[in-house]
């Protein structure tokens, strides 16, 4: 399992010119995504995140809010208020069960015999998933000469573009080498905000399901 650590930064042209300057693109490509939650959002609501990407499953979960930064200086601490930090599980089986433990408490999980529905995504109607939102991304990808540092600059399909600072880490890993990293990367882009930008979700919600957006915001998901 890893740890996805992540700036997100909005890309103006000066920004977009020393990324081409300093960095290497190594790729384009695009992706259809689904978001799928219960009726009720047990799991936005929790800032569990299951999406569906290219036939593959992914479930992001919030990492210990302290953990791997508790040594953190001020203005280390100022860096890490605008990355945000999520486990990344790509094993089905262990979707599964996590998603499984979430949504016990608030609908009984139906076994899929009894479900009425076949097929591989049975599993969905089973823990009473619904897809709440799907979009295409552009991305373009690109690398710099610090290690392990990745720049997408996505373009989703309703009008929305953001870039984002992007390490990963295993589960465990030096957190804090991974924000430097992110800390280097912004200065030499020449990032200024002190504020965190918002994500395609935030945006897509917002714009598409301001009652679901609400409820994350009142629960400080969002
Ligand atoms: C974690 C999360 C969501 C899941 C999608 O995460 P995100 O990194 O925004 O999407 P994407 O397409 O860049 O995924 P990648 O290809 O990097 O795996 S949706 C909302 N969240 C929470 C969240 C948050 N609270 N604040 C910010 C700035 N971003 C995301």
């Amino acid at each position: 399992m890893s740890v996805e650590v992540e700036r997100k930064f909005l890309c103006n042209a000066d920004t977009l010119k020393t990324l081409e300057e300093i960095g290497v693109c190594v790729g384009q490509r695009d992706f259809r995504d689904q978001y799928f939650d219960t009726p009720e959002f047990d799991l936005t609501l929790r800032d569990m995140w299951l999406r569906k990407r290219k036939g593959c499953w992914e479930l992001k979960c919030p990492t210990a809010a302290s953990s791997g930064t508790a040594e953190l200086s001020g203005e280390q601490s100022q860096a890490a208020a605008l990355c945000t930090r999520y486990k990344e599980i790509t094993n089905l089986p262990e979707i599964h069960l996590i998603v499984k433990e979430v949504v016990k408490d608030s609908c009984e999980v139906r076994e899929t015999e009894e479900s009425g529905s076949e097929g591989e995504e049975s599993w969905l109607s089973s823990m009473n998933l619904v897809c709440f939102a799907e979009f295409t991304t552009v991305r373009r990808s690109f690398t710099l000469e610090e290690e392990g540092v990745q720049i997408d600059l996505d373009q989703a399909d309703f009008g929305y573009h953001v870039g984002e600072i992007e390490v990963l880490i295993p589960e465990g890993g030096d957190v804090q080498s991974a924000l430097e990293k992110i800390r280097k990367t912004a200065q030499q882009l020449g990032l200024t905000g002190d504020q965190r930008v918002e994500g395609k979700m935030n945006v897509y919600l917002k714009r598409n399901h301001p009652e679901h957006y609400a409820k994350l915001l009142s629960a400080h998901v969002l």
